[in-house]
């Protein structure tokens, strides 16, 4: 065997036996680094004459060329293994159950907002959302609350400085400035729900300065009140998990439906507890109507041609009844000892397959 193959049959031979990318960086250098084994007898051509570079070139340059594919090739196959490696130890089964531990709580309100948007996701809405920071025009003048009216009295509603250019900016006293953006902004039908914070200058042991709604709103050419009926009685179904409701349909006013109603759910009062779907009792649970006309006007709608129904739910309130739970003021309490009573599982997600609340 001649020098150059007993060279190459013991460079391969180190390659195969490097055990990770380190050990072979170091074969490597050592043969084709500047001061390599093959390096070496590379650099001896130069010296050689004419007639012996012609036999030497080639061999030395094949011995170049396969040291230089065997590393690749090493590298390669060490990469391989070291991934296989990794991913074997940094395998996850996702199916394990859940660590009881698990320390966090997903608050009611928030727990609620889910179960409300997968509802009416259910019925084909979809969620729309705004500022808390509204102007007078959109929280008021769009929604036909006329300028003397007392929803807009500085008792009422939370006005900030006043602007450059006269106008006071207000947070939002309910959630139906969203419904205005989104007509403005996009074409007919809607099929929204608009749910959030908003905030009234009131604090007792049944008000807060801010609370939580969610208002809903579909316009389209043939919408009628068989439809908004239909709706609110699938929400409450699904909401208290019954099988049946017995609702009743008041007439009320509000300066942005016509006609307007209040709803309520028949109940039955056992000492403090309230318990639905049964009894001679009612209870009231939400707000709606057939959009008015001058709010159809205003987004620029003909309401010969479009008309709607909204409703208004106030979220704080659903989620007390649902839940039992008695004051509405612990809600914002940050109560630590209270989230961890009343608060659910972050993979509880709610769905309308699993059960909602679970
Ligand atoms: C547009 C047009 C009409 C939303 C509506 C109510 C009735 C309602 C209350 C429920 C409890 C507020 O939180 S609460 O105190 N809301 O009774 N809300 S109709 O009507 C709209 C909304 C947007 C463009």
């Amino acid at each position: 065997m001649s020098d150059i193959d007993a060279l190459e049959k013991d460079i391969l031979a180190q390659i195969s036996d490097a055990e990770n990318q380190a050990a072979l960086e170091t074969v490597r250098v050592d043969a084709l680094g500047k001061k390599g084994r093959v390096s070496a007898l590379m650099k001896t051509l130069g010296g050689m004459s004419d007639d012996e570079r012609k036999v030497k070139g080639p061999l030395l340059n094949g011995l170049k060329d396969r040291v230089n594919q065997a590393v690749l090739d090493r590298k390669a196959a060490l990469e391989e293994a070291e991934l296989d490696l990794r991913l074997a130890s940094e395998r996850v089964d996702v199916t394990l159950p859940v660590l009881t531990s698990q320390q966090g709580r997903i608050h009611p309100i928030s727990q609620t907002i889910e179960e409300l948007s997968a509802i009416f996701a259910d019925m084909g809405f979809s969620v729309a959302e705004g500022p808390d920071i509204e102007t007078d025009e959109m929280n008021f003048t769009a929604l036909n609350i006329p300028p003397e009216h007392p929803a807009r009295q500085m008792h009422d509603t939370f006005y900030l400085e006043e602007k450059e250019d006269g106008s006071r900016p207000v947070l939002r006293t309910h959630t139906s400035p969203v419904q205005i953006r989104t007509m403005l902004a996009e074409k007919p039908p809607h099929r929204i729900i608009a749910p959030g914070r908003v905030y009234r200058c009131d604090s007792d042991q049944t008000h807060t300065p801010m609370f939580h709604q969610v208002e809903g709103l579909v316009i389209d050419r043939e919408t009628h009140m068989g439809h908004l009926k239909w709706v609110l009685e699938e929400f409450c179904k699904a909401y208290f998990e019954l099988d049946s409701v017995s609702m009743r349909f008041r007439p009320s006013h509000f300066p942005f439906t016509e006609p307007s109603m209040e709803v309520d759910i028949r109940c039955r009062r056992d000492g403090g507890q309230i318990l639905l779907g049964e009894g001679d009792d009612w209870l009231e649970i939400l707000g709606c109507g057939m959009v008015h006309p001058n709010v159809l006007r205003y987004v620029g709608l003909d309401p010969h041609e479009f008309q709607g129904f909204a409703f208004g739910v106030g979220i704080d309130r659903m989620a007390m009844l649902k839940y039992g739970i008695p004051d509405l003021r612990a809600f914002f309490s940050g109560d630590l000892r209270w989230l961890r009573h009343y608060g659910f599982h972050s993979l509880d997600v709610p769905n309308l397959a699993g059960g909602l609340s679970r």
